[in-house]
């Protein structure tokens, strides 16, 4: 906009009104909510139109973009501190930093017209750039974010003229008395009421497009018409596993409870009709099959427990499952696997990968190309409807969800995705035992306190489970059953408690004999270490 076409220039007085500062940064707040409901809006038709899974959201590829480069410094803080919850975090993050930006563009554009279009159109560009770089991005998907920011720059700017041609009419002097009449507030009111409007149907565009997306087409659920696979193979849980005490880990995890870690900041659906698995790379030949082929194949049964690398010491992110899948070996002995081979590059349909050593995939243990959790479709969230369960390793390196592609490879020609991100490239679990209770701080009476607990070390079993009250004698306690050494196993320990502040602690020895160690480890690059012990008080 050029000098001389630009309404006459606001007064000192009129630009430091009161009010001014607020009013302007409430105008390009809305101008941003706009952008956003318009590219929202568009890019959530967009990938319903395109089936569901195309044409990112502009907000989930910024969000997307910004996960991709979290350090594993910041992830494993945020997982300590905000735990399953970080996704909300980042949300409610990417929310604030918003109006925040838009404020500011808002107020700088009231004093410095240009400045503000350019920050306003600078963080479009941020939005394009992370759009464009979502995997599977086209330039057709760049559209809803390219019209929203056009939309969003328009209302900036004829908001803000309107903001200072409110602010700075003089006010009207009455001829007749030669004394002002008070500013008619009712004009600025007035735009300040229309914009807010605004700003509200571009929130509420971005809950449209949201919700379009996500719907999508009603996808049929193959799984369910075809029926779970029936196992050859099926695992029974043994009575003598399962605790009763109160507080004490259930043995087998309940789905809904079941902990989940991924990097997709909303659950990918996939469609089960056009669901592939291809097995390419160092092959023989590339294999695909569909979900109706994998349902042909015998599939067997596994309890399985999966851990998360970023758990700490005494934490959560542990679930044990029975899972229903055809051995992954079969699979790669379809293909053939070349000689040269030694890793697999799992890639999931959001693009996420993980890279798994090839010999625990063609060994005799049970690495499964999973459909079924507790005698369940997978969950969405757990993958449905297909993914990877590899007993021993954490899930980063192996327990790929929404699987579509097993790439044959070598861990000197390809990474998993969070390998570049300080994560190691390899990722065993490493044996691992916590006290469910009595809880940290808990207050007890005296005389026998019932200490129960579970244990890990996973494709190795657990041999034996020690605790020590405060710096005395380690003493042994009880193991429930251990059905299989790819889960985990329940303890107990009858504690003659004498009154007092005690701490507990525990630690493991795997089927192997080796101890858990004591260093203290944090989760990155290669999971926690340590040994687990709560502070109890009892009266
Ligand atoms: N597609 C995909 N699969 C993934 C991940 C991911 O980010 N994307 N995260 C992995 C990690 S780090 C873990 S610990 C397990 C967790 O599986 P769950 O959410 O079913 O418990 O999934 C793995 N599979
Ligand atoms: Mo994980």
């Amino acid at each position: 906009m050029s000098a001389l076409s630009a309404p006459p220039r606001p007064s000192t007085a009129a630009r430091t009104a009161p009010g001014a500062g607020p009013a302007a940064a409430l105008v390009g707040v809305v101008a941003t909510a706009v952008t956003l409901g318009v590219a929202e809006l568009l890019a959530g038709l967009l990938a319903r139109l395109s089936g569901g899974s195309g044409t990112p959201s502009p907000l989930l590829a910024v969000g997307g973009a910004f996960v991709d480069r979290t350090p594993a410094w910041l992830k494993d803080w945020a997982v300590a501190t905000f735990g399953t919850a970080d996704k909300v975090v980042l949300g409610v993050g990417m929310g604030l930093t918003l109006v925040g930006l838009g404020a500011l563009i808002g107020w700088l554009g009231a004093r410095r017209r240009t400045a503000g279009l350019v920050v306003f159109v600078l963080v479009g560009v941020v939005g394009l750039v992370a759009v464009a770089s979502r995997p599977s991005s086209g330039p057709v998907d760049l559209l809803p974010t390219l019209l929203g920011l056009l939309a969003g720059l328009w209302v900036l700017r004829s908001l803000l003229d309107r903001l200072t041609a409110t602010a700075s009419t003089p006010p009207p002097t009455d001829p007749r008395e030669g004394v002002p009449v008070p500013v008619p507030v009712a004009t600025r009111r007035g735009l300040l009421l229309g914009a807010t409007g605004l700003g509200v149907l571009g929130a509420l565009g971005v809950v449209a497009g949201q919700a379009i997306a996500r719907t999508g087409r009603a996808a049929q659920d193959l799984v369910a018409a075809l029926g779970l696979p029936t196992p050859t193979r099926t695992v029974t849980v043994p009575p003598g596993a399962v605790s009763d005490i109160a507080g004490h880990t259930p043995f087998v995890t309940p789905n809904p409870d079941f902990y989940r870690i991924d990097t997709a900041l909303f659950v990918p659906r996939v469609d089960a009709v056009d669901w592939r698995l291809r097995v390419t790379g160092l092959v023989e030949q590339e294999v695909e099959i569909d979900l109706e082929e994998l349902f042909a194949q015998d599939h067997v049964e596994a309890m399985v427990t999966l851990t998360c690398v970023s758990n700490t010491v005494g934490g959560g992110l542990v679930g044990n499952a029975v899972w229903t899948g055809w051995p992954v070996r079969e699979l790669l002995a379809r293909a053939g696997v070349l000689p040269e081979a030694d890793m697999v590059l799992s890639r999931s349909a959001d693009g996420w990968t993980a890279g798994t050593p090839l010999e625990v995939l063609t060994d005799d243990r049970d690495a499964l190309v999973a459909v079924a959790m507790n005698g369940e479709p997978l969950p969405p969230e757990h993958g449905y409807p297909v993914r990877l369960v590899v007993p021993g390793l954490y899930g980063y390196v192996s327990a790929t969800k929404w699987v579509t592609e097993l790439k044959v490879t070598r861990f000197d020609a390809d990474e998993g995705y969070w390998t570049p991100r300080g994560w190691a490239e390899r990722g065993p679990i490493k044996t691992a035992s916590r006290i469910d209770v009595p809880r940290g701080d808990a207050q007890l009476e005296g005389g026998t306190v019932t200490v129960a607990g579970v244990a890990w070390a996973q494709h190795r079993g657990v041999s034996r489970v020690e605790v020590r009250v405060d710096d005395g004698e380690w003493a042994e306690a009880e193991l429930l059953a251990e059905p299989t050494v790819d889960a985990w196993r329940l303890w107990r320990w009858e504690w003659p408690a004498q009154p007092g502040s005690h701490t507990l602690t525990v630690r493991a020895t795997d089927g192997d004999g080796e101890l858990q160690t004591d260093e203290v480890a944090a989760p990155a690059p290669d999971g926690a270490s340590g040994w687990h012990s709560v502070r109890v008080d009892v009266g």
